[in-house]
This record gives C-alpha cells, sequence and structure tokens, in this order.
C-alpha cells in the first residue's frame, strides 16, 4: 500500500527529534492524514509479511473489542499484546471494546438530554450505551447522518489509564451506496501500531458494511502524533545531530532501492544499539520496507453472522503474498 509507504518517507523526512515516556527516541511528524480504497483489495501491508501469530492476534483483538471485555482473560490465552498494560487478574483500565460496547452514562443522564421513546434499545441492562448497536441502527435507518461517531476516549479514565485509547474515535460516513470510516488517532507508532490499525479498521469497516449492505468505500487515517522509534541511550540520541543528514539523503532517493543505500550509510555511521536493545531502531527495518515495492492487495472474507457472533474462525484472508517479514521491537 502506497499510502503507509508515503507515510513513513513523509514521517522520516519531515518529522524532528523527539524524547518521550518510553526512554526510546522518536522522529516525530504532527498531523498526518491519508486515505485509502478499500475497494481495491484488503490493505494489508504486503512490504512485510504480517501473517501467522501476527495476523492471529490481530483478529483476536479484533473480535475481543466486539466482545465489551474490560480484562483479557481469555484474549491473553491467544495473544501477549495486552499483557503489559493489565494487571494479574488481568482487569485493562481502558480497554477499546468496553467503551464501544458500554460507554458509561451517568444514570439520571445528562442535564438536557430527552431521550426518545425507542432510544433505551442502546443502553445495556447495567446502564451503559452501546455505541456499536447505535451505528448499525443508524447505518441502517439515518444513513446519512453526520453523526455516527464512535468514542473510546473517556476523559477521567484517560487521565490516569496506564495506556488510554491511541485510536480514540472513529466516524462512520456515507457517501452514495458506499460506507466510509474515519479514524482519529493521537499517537500512532509507524513500524509496528500503524499497519495493525489500518488493518483492525479496514475489517470493522468490511463487517459493518455488509451488515448494513452498504458497499466498501474509503478508510481515512488521521494521525496526530506520528512517530518512528529510533533507538535508545546512544543510538537514539545520533538522531537529535544528525537527522539532517540523514533527511538530505532520504530527499535525494530517485529509486526505491536507494533507500537500501541509506539504510547502509546510517549503519556505518550511527553507532551500535546497546545488548538487549536491538531494533527499538525502527529506522532501517522501515527503510528495507521502502525499497520493496508494493504487492497486489490480499482479499478478506467475514462470515455472515450477527456482530456480537462473530469468532476468530470467522474471518478469513486470501490472497496474500508478502515479501519477508521484518523485525521491530516494541518501546514499551
Ligand atoms: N500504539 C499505536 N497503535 C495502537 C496502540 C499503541 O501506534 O493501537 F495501542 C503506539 C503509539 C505509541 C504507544 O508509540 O503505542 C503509546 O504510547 P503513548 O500513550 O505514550 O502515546
Amino acid at each position: 500500500m502506497r499510502q503507509y509507504l508515503d507515510l513513513v518517507t513523509d514521517v522520516l523526512e519531515a518529522g524532528g527529534h523527539k524524547p518521550n515516556r518510553t526512554g526510546v527516541d522518536t522522529i516525530s511528524a504532527f498531523s498526518r492524514h491519508y486515505r485509502v480504497d478499500l475497494s481495491e483489495g484488503f490493505p494489508l501491508l504486503t512490504t512485510k509479511d504480517l501473517s501467522g501469530a501476527r495476523w492471529n492476534s490481530l483478529i483476536h483483538e479484533f473480535v475481543w473489542y466486539l466482545s465489551g471485555e474490560e480484562h483479557i482473560r481469555t484474549l491473553r490465552e491467544e495473544t501477549g499484546i495486552w499483557d503489559a498494560w493489565a494487571d494479574e487478574d488481568g482487569n485493562l483500565d481502558t480497554a477499546y471494546g468496553r467503551f464501544w460496547r458500554r460507554f458509561p452514562v451517568p444514570e439520571e443522564g445528562l442535564p438536557g438530554e430527552s431521550w426518545p421513546e425507542d432510544g433505551h434499545r442502546w443502553m445495556n441492562d447495567e446502564g451503559t450505551f452501546d455505541q456499536i448497536q447505535y451505528a448499525l441502527d443508524m447505518l441502517r435507518e439515518n444513513p446519512n447522518s453526520r453523526r455516527i461517531v464512535v468514542n473510546a476516549w473517556h476523559p477521567a479514565n484517560a487521565a490516569v489509564s496506564t495506556l488510554p485509547p491511541c485510536h480514540y474515535t472513529f466516524v462512520l460516513n456515507v457517501q452514495g451506496d458506499e460506507l466510509n470510516v474515519h479514524l482519529h488517532q493521537r499517537s500512532g507508532d509507524v513500524a509496528l501500531g500503524i499497519p495493525f490499525n489500518i488493518a483492525a479498521y479496514s475489517l470493522l469497516a468490511t463487517a459493518l458494511a455488509q451488515r448494513t449492505g452498504f458497499e466498501l468505500g474509503e478508510f481515512a487515517h488521521s494521525v496526530v502524533d506520528a512517530h518512528i522509534y529510533c533507538g535508545a541511550g546512544d543510538r537514539g540520541a545520533w538522531y537529535a545531530d544528525n537527522l539532517g543528514e540523514l533527511q538530505s539523503r532520504l530527499a535525494d532517493v530517485d529509486e526505491r532501492t536507494e533507500y537500501r543505500d541509506v539504510r547502509r550509510w546510517l549503519e556505518s555511521t550511527a553507532p551500535p544499539e546497546a545488548e538487549g536493545e536491538e531494533r527499538y531502531d525502527h529506522v532501517p527495518g522501515l527503510l528495507e520496507q521502502c525499497a520493496r515495492e508494493p504487492r497486489e492487495r490480499p482479499t478478506i472474507d467475514v462470515a455472515d453472522v450477527p456482530l456480537d457472533d462473530l469468532t476468530f474462525e470467522d474471518v478469513e484472508l486470501s490472497g496474500y503474498d508478502p515479501a519477508p517479514g521484518i523485525e521491530f521491537a516494541v518501546a514499551e
């Protein structure tokens, strides 16, 4: 997918050096946006291999979002991606699904609120609001609405959470017979997080379009802090002084394969990553990825079952022929 590679080169070429809470520095750029036409195939990256365990954890996480669970007791049997953020009992203070399916509302409602007769169909018995059911109903009953917003951001929770939502809000928007999804992300790890975020929301768009009779339109993505981790210690600090040189070399690239020359220059110039801190610098791996030509997109098939009953086995990927995998370490 060309848009992703353009995001990578844009952040590398225009970003600045930015330390952050993880201790692994970043090259960071403000407010990036791109759109992907989902009718051209499923946008799982083909410039690196995301199949196998990576794909499986994506689908398990997606099914978990829809479950509305605020713990990872079932999820952690399938994937460890959320383990670092949950307590020993598996409770997670910020779980997307909890806000998607069970957004807390005050019992007495908010001042000035007046509910239609049938409005309470979106309320769960415990007095929480099911945003996904609301979105499905609006797409069916009032598709021209410009208010079909699903919000995972709860300010009071976010203020104290170990990891407040990164992809915190999405808007569903119908144009003609097509359903579009616009995702807002406050913070995006370009190498590791964003490829999964693109795939998860494209899968969500597919599942929602299928259930409401729309064709697939576009996935649009706005990322406020779009960053590429560039290493800890001396390696990360090296970029503070040498980013300008890297950026002028990138600006001179004419052919994709020349990104490999920039990588070779980087590896021979920057201090090596310390033992135990290997691959926190995502720049070399991303330069290799940029040197690769994107291949044809795969397709995805979601079984025609109610969204609430969707399981891991109901999602099938086919025609996926990626380039070899690239290892990146997660900055936590
Ligand atoms: N991150 C993503 N996508 C996700 C997710 C996390 O890119 O879906 F859950 C990354 C962004 C950032 C880090 O690098 O995780 C979260 O750190 P912070 O809360 O400091 O922004």
